[in-house]
């Protein structure tokens, strides 16, 4: 039997310098919403609503409260049930999640410019409605030392709610009932 360039015998995707994106297949991750509980017990919730878009609620932790919709951010596929999601922040924050879905299991990394790890309150809000005021203290700082959070967390809640869905991610944290976030699947 003859390879395709590309594969291994067995079939794998084979990483060379002339082809080292594997295939793309995002339908185990874009149209779901997932709940997550970091290690050092920050709970957030993220709702991938299409392949270059996420909303958010931050549930609780250093800056519980916030929450965002519309975030741009880099998606894509590194392995079979592995997924990166990295974006930049109006704030100057920037993050990359790693997601193994099947396994429920998430590592994240926030990169904190100085001044919110000082007045993270500040970022406690729907976002959209305040991005010029975000990008003012992002640009004002201190952006240095830049706080580094790295974080594994248990996925606790992962379901398929479909793409494009504005009701998905449509109320602050705390409006929602208290126990909502508990629920596991
Ligand atoms: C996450 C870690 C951090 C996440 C969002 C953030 C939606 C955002 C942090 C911030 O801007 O304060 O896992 O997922």
């Amino acid at each position: 039997m003859t390879n395709d360039a590309a594969t291994t015998s067995s079939g794998a995707f084979q990483t060379t310098v002339e082809q080292p994106v594997p295939p793309q297949d995002l339908s185990e991750i874009v149209g779901h919403r997932f709940i997550y509980t970091y290690a050092n017990g920050w709970q957030y919730e993220m709702y991938v609503k299409n392949d270059h878009t996420i909303d958010y609620r931050i549930h609780s932790g250093m800056v519980g409260g916030r929450w965002v919709k519309d975030q741009q951010v880099d998606l894509v596929q590194l392995d079979d049930d592995s997924f990166k999601v990295s974006w930049n922040e109006p704030t100057g924050t920037s993050v990359a999640v790693n997601v193994m879905p099947r396994k429920r299991r998430l590592h994240g990394v926030i990169f904190f410019p100085h001044w919110v790890e000082e007045h993270g309150e500040r970022t406690v809000c729907f976002q959209n409605d305040h991005l010029d005021t975000m990008r003012r203290y992002r640009d004002q700082g201190p952006t240095y030392p830049i706080y580094v959070v790295p974080e594994f967390a248990k996925i606790t809640l992962f379901e398929y709610v479909g793409t494009d869905d504005d009701s998905v991610i449509s109320v602050a944290p705390d409006a929602l009932p208290a126990d909502w976030s508990d629920r596991t699947n």
